[in-house]
Parts: structure tokens; sequence; C-alpha cells
């Protein structure tokens, strides 16, 4: 289900850009040959400007969603019900943060220092997924975050396993495995909840459902119509299927499993449509999306500080790992 092809859409009408100044066109008319010809680009490789640029935009926004994605999940690490439930929320909480150390290793590959990154996230001028802006109020908000948030970042990383950069999609690569583990983790603890909980636990679940719905269903980006940035990444080959795809390919999966679970999504509008044999569904609520990725959501401020708190109380520990470092290179047997 979340494997879908990874054949793309049609590059067709999508020119490249012109090359920069001082930027040779018979290295731009290889590059633009190799990639019409489905060839990954390596870190070493020429490739124009405009694209090292989107990808380290693309690479370093989804690392720093990760690290991000840490902060909802992880308030419940101390609250879970079970000791078998906190060992797997540990677990996959770790998995985002190994995540997204994969992913700035595959950023610094173009160019830009780890540092460098983080600094453009702890001032406010990087974004991350919207979805984290919210907050987690109940437990079943942990179980909802692995089945609809990991759903939808299946749904959309699993096409950039064939990213035209060849670091980012072997990044991708382990990643998918380790996202579609947390997504059937969320499932089960939410079918646990509904098949075997109280009425209360019930309703815990559906109000968890009714408050992520929509918030999931923006994750994939603006209307296609209204993305900036696609054409030009479709082209590249760094984007493989466009943000509206993906939503419809999202919901038409989510919607049959919803019925397993006995809950109700919550959007009236949602109807099989047999002509297209997808399922409609409502008008998504773009001024909500805009105004939480420009950093005016229920939690942009509570977790901008507690990764720039975590960066800070991790300054000691840099600082040991480098004086470690410069130790061993003076004196190599000192390790
Ligand atoms: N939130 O022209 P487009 C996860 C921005 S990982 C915030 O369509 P593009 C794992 C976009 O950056 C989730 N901003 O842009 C996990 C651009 O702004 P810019 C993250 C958004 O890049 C689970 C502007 O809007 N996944 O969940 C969002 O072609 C559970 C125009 O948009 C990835 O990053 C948004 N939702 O397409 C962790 C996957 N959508 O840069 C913990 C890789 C759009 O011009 C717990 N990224 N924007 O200032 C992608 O596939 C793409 O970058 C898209 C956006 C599809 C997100």
């Amino acid at each position: 289900m979340y494997t879908q092809a990874m054949d793309t859409a049609a590059r067709e009408g999508h020119e490249a850009p012109a090359p920069r100044p001082g930027e040779d066109p018979a290295l731009q008319q290889r590059f633009d040959a190799r990639i019409d010809a489905g060839e990954f680009i390596e870190a070493k490789d020429w490739m124009p400007e405009a694209y090292r640029r989107t990808l380290l935009r693309q690479i370093s926004q989804h690392a720093h969603s990760e690290i991000v994605g840490m902060l909802p999940e992880g308030a419940w690490i101390t609250r879970a019900p079970t000791l078998k439930r906190k060992t797997i929320l540990l677990a996959k909480v770790q998995d985002e943060a190994g995540h997204g150390l994969y992913l700035y290793a595959a950023a610094e590959t173009l160019g830009s220092s780890r540092d460098q990154m983080l600094q453009a996230l702890h001032g406010g001028r990087a974004k991350y997924s919207s979805i984290f802006n919210y907050p987690t109020l109940s437990w079943a908000d942990v179980g909802t975050i692995g089945w609809l948030v990991d759903g939808a970042a299946i749904m959309n990383q699993v096409p950039i396993c064939r990213c035209s950069y060849a670091p980012y999609a072997r990044a991708m690569v382990r990643i998918c495995r380790e996202e579609s583990f947390h997504q059937r983790q969320g499932f089960e603890s939410l079918l646990t909840l509904m098949q075997r909980g109280t009425p209360a636990q019930q309703a815990m679940v559906q109000d968890a459902v009714n408050r992520w719905w929509w918030p999931a269903v923006m994750m994939f980006g603006p209307p296609d119509e209204a993305s900036p940035h696609s054409a030009q990444s479709m082209r590249w080959g760094i984007k493989r299927v466009s943000n509206d795809e993906l939503r419809q390919k999202f919901i038409d999966a989510a919607v049959e499993q919803a019925r397993v679970l006995g809950v109700t999504l919550p959007d009236p509008a949602l109807r099989w449509n047999e002509a297209r044999q997808h399922w409609d569904f409502g008008a998504i609520d773009w001024d909500e999306f805009w105004r939480v990725v420009g950093g005016d959501g229920p939690c942009n401020a509570e977790r901008l500080a507690a990764r720039v708190q975590a960066w800070e109380d991790g300054a000691w520990v840099r600082e040991a790992a480098l004086a470690h470092a410069a130790r061993r290179q003076r004196e190599p047997l000192a390790a």
C-alpha cells in the first residue's frame, strides 16, 4: 500500500533553466541528458547551482523535520501506559534522530555544514514540516502520529528513494523501511485501543484522529498549481510524484484503514468517486497551512525553543568530542 510505483509523472514541458553565469552550457547539456536517461547524480559530479540549492533546501528541511518531529512523541515517553509501549516509543523516537543524521549527512555532501543548517533552523530561517507544530494532547495522539503522520511520510518518501541525487536516494531507502514499521506500530496501538479499550479510550482515539487528519492531509504541501518548486523538481527527478497525487493516494489508503479501525475521518465530503476511482474529499484550509508554515501554529515557538535549548545544553558534549578527537590526532595511542 505504501510502496506505490515510483515511475514518474511526465517531465515533458518543464524546460531546464538557462545556465547561470559562469556555468558551461556543454556541462549543463550533459547533466540534462543524464537526468533524462534516469541516471543518478553523485556528490562529486558536476551539477547546476540551482539543482544543488534545491536539493540542499529540501534535504535540510527534511532533516529538520525529523529532528523537530521527535518532540511531539518524545513528550509521551515518560507517560507511555506500559513498558512495552514505552520501549517501542523510545525506539521510534531514536529512529527519527537517526533519520535526521542520515539526512544532514546527505545535505553536507552538497557543501553546507551541519552548523550552518542548524543555525538556519534555530534562527527561524529554515522550514520544517508543518505537522510538528501541533500538540500531542493524549496517548492516542502517539498512535495517530504513527498511523497518519508516518503513513503520509512514507507515501511522500518512497518515491524519493529514486530521487536523481544518489546520496539522498540512498538515505531514503533505510528511512522508508523504518517509517513503515512506525506506521504499523501506530495503527496497531490504535487498533488495540479501539478493539479492547473502554468507551473513553475509543473516544480518545476518535478525538486524536479528528485533530490530526487535516494537518496530515496538508503535509504533502500546497496544491500543485500553487507549488512554486514542483515543476522544476519534477524535471530534475528530485520529486517523482506531485503533491496532489501523493495526497490522493494517502487519502485513498487512509479511508480503508479508518474503516478497519472503526474511526470516522472528520470530512463529511469524503465520497467514493467511481469515475475517478478515488475518494473525493473536502476543501483543505490552506490559510491554516500557511499560517503554521509561517510560524504561527499552536506549537511553533515551543518547538523551536526546545531545539535551541537542546543545542545549548549539548555544547559541552560537542566540545568534549572535539577535544578528544584533537588529542587522538596529537597522541594516536592515547585513545
Ligand atoms: N510544511 O513548492 P512546494 C516525517 C513549503 S518527515 C512546511 O510544494 P517542495 C517523518 C516548501 O518547503 C516530514 N513547509 O515545495 C516523521 C516551500 O517553501 P520554501 C517531512 C512546507 O519542496 C514522522 C513552499 O512550502 N518530509 O514526517 C510543507 O517542492 C513522524 C512551497 O512548497 C519531507 O521533508 C509542509 N508540510 O515540496 C518524523 C519530505 N509543504 O522552501 C517524526 C521531503 C511545503 O520555498 C514523527 N520533502 N512546504 O521556503 C518533500 O517531499 C518536499 O519538500 C515537500 C514540499 C513535498 C514537503
